[in-house]
């Protein structure tokens, strides 16, 4: 079902092809996954082979000033074009396809067209943004963000990451400092192809995922300082240990979840205490508080509540806080028009559909501030992700690539 008829479909083996390819960049020892944190030299890598297949493809491509990469098929009209992509940056533990699916995804539906001699009414543009996860320089969503104008460059040129070095620095470094107008021109839609990371589509046996928005994310780093000391000779009564109150507050923030109830999630997922020696009272603890929910409203609850937690905990003890917020996302309604384009496309390809939100960040939620924007879901094996099992069956990523290839060719058609 696409406006230049039934018959036109991706080709999985080359697009598994291509994910493999791009898996071998820095893989993750005896695992399907690999690792690639945002400018790293194995993240220009990466980018260098992707920048590789959009040349092959004849694509006009774009390099911006926070080294998002955009690649252009021409349509037979000029002006903003329909994009797709996503991010090729990982997680440390990161599976092949978060992220990776989107852009490749978007290649092999740009090289389909090519195949079969199709030229869309729209250009169509595939893409990929710096610094979705996060994990390296905070926030995440770093390079959609700045697209889209929700950050100015210089900004995030200065955000310095977790080993020290800025954004603008690496992306110097990695040959990624492009030139191209920020904010960008918002394209005409915005269509991201994405595996769910979670248990959902697997566990009701659905294939495809029509998303409807995206929770709202927040990140706070805590940092507590009380006094380090010997771990033999100080009495229990005499002690300010950070670390005692970093726990208590981990406690805290799932016992607060389980409260709230679904959607809230909330999770501390780095601790570091200094000096972490076995015979010492910590100093200082810092640690990561990333709570989400789809109810800005109840979020904004669960920030208060914990924030009170830890100022009511550390008062106990005698340990300072400090705290900084990592990101702030609110909650992001995705546009029903391009919603009801994946769920009719899905169908007409007679694949099972679900409209459901995400519980993960995506560079979609920045791309709907200026455009029609929608999100296509593909199961995930077990729910796994940011994990190197990360599984996808490939009858699962043809038919969500072909979803990508139809609802493209919708938009591109208007
Ligand atoms: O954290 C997230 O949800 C995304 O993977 N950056
Ligand atoms: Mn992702
Ligand atoms: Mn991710």
């Amino acid at each position: 079902m696409t406006s230049f008829g039934p018959d036109i479909h991706i080709s999985i083996n080359r697009l598994l092809a291509r994910l493999a390819a791009l898996a071998e960049i820095n893989p993750i020892e005896g695992t399907a996954g690999c690792s690639r944190l945002a400018l790293t030299d194995h993240d220009k890598a990466g980018r260098d082979l992707v920048v590789s297949w959009m040349r092959d493809l004849d694509l006009d491509i774009s390099i911006d000033g926070v080294g998002n990469v955009v690649a252009t098929m021409a349509g037979e009209i000029d002006g903003p074009p329909v994009m797709c992509g996503s991010h090729i940056d990982t997680v440390p533990t990161g599976g092949r396809y978060d992220g990776n699916l989107g852009v490749l995804g978007g290649i092999e539906v740009i090289e389909t067209l090519r195949t079969a001699g199709i030229t869309p009414h729209r250009p169509i543009a595939v893409g990929f943004f710096t610094d979705e996860e996060g994990a390296r320089f905070q926030p995440d969503m770093l390079g959609s963000l700045v697209y889209v104008g929700g950050m100015a460059l210089e900004e995030a040129h200065d955000i310095t990451g977790i080993w020290g070095k800025t954004v603008g620095e690496e992306l110097e470094r990695i040959g990624y400092l492009g030139t191209a107008p920020l904010p960008a021109a918002p394209p005409a839609a915005y269509v991201e192809l994405h595996i769910e990371q979670g248990p959902v589509l697997e566990t009701e046996g659905f294939t495809i995922g029509a998303l409807t928005g995206v929770q709202g994310i927040s990140w706070t780093e805590f940092t507590l300082t009380g006094q380090s000391n010997h771990a033999g000779t100080t009495p229990m009564a005499l002690r300010h240990d950070p670390g005692l109150v970093a726990c208590r507050a981990a406690a805290f923030v799932r016992e607060l979840a389980l409260e709230l109830g679904h959607p809230q999630v909330g999770t501390v997922g780095r601790i570091e205490l200094d000096p972490n020696l076995v015979n010492v009272v910590p100093a200082t603890a810092t640690f990561t508080v990333d709570v989400r929910n789809t109810d800005n409203s109840v979020l904004l609850e669960a920030e208060r509540r914990i924030t009170e937690f830890i100022e009511r905990a550390a008062d106990e003890e005698g340990v300072s806080v400090a705290s900084r917020k990592l990101a702030r996302f609110d909650p992001v309604a995705f546009d029903p028009t391009v919603i009801d384009k994946v769920e009719a496309a899905a169908k007409a390809l007679g694949h099972s559909v679900k409209r459901m939100p995400s519980g993960a960040g995506h560079d979609a939620q920045m791309l709907a501030r200026v455009c029609p924007t929608g999100m296509i879901f593909v199961p995930s094996h077990k729910g796994i992700s940011h994990n190197p099992a990360e599984h996808t069956d490939p009858s699962d990523i043809e038919a969500g690539a072909n979803v990508l290839l139809s609802v493209l060719m919708e938009l591109a058609a208007q």
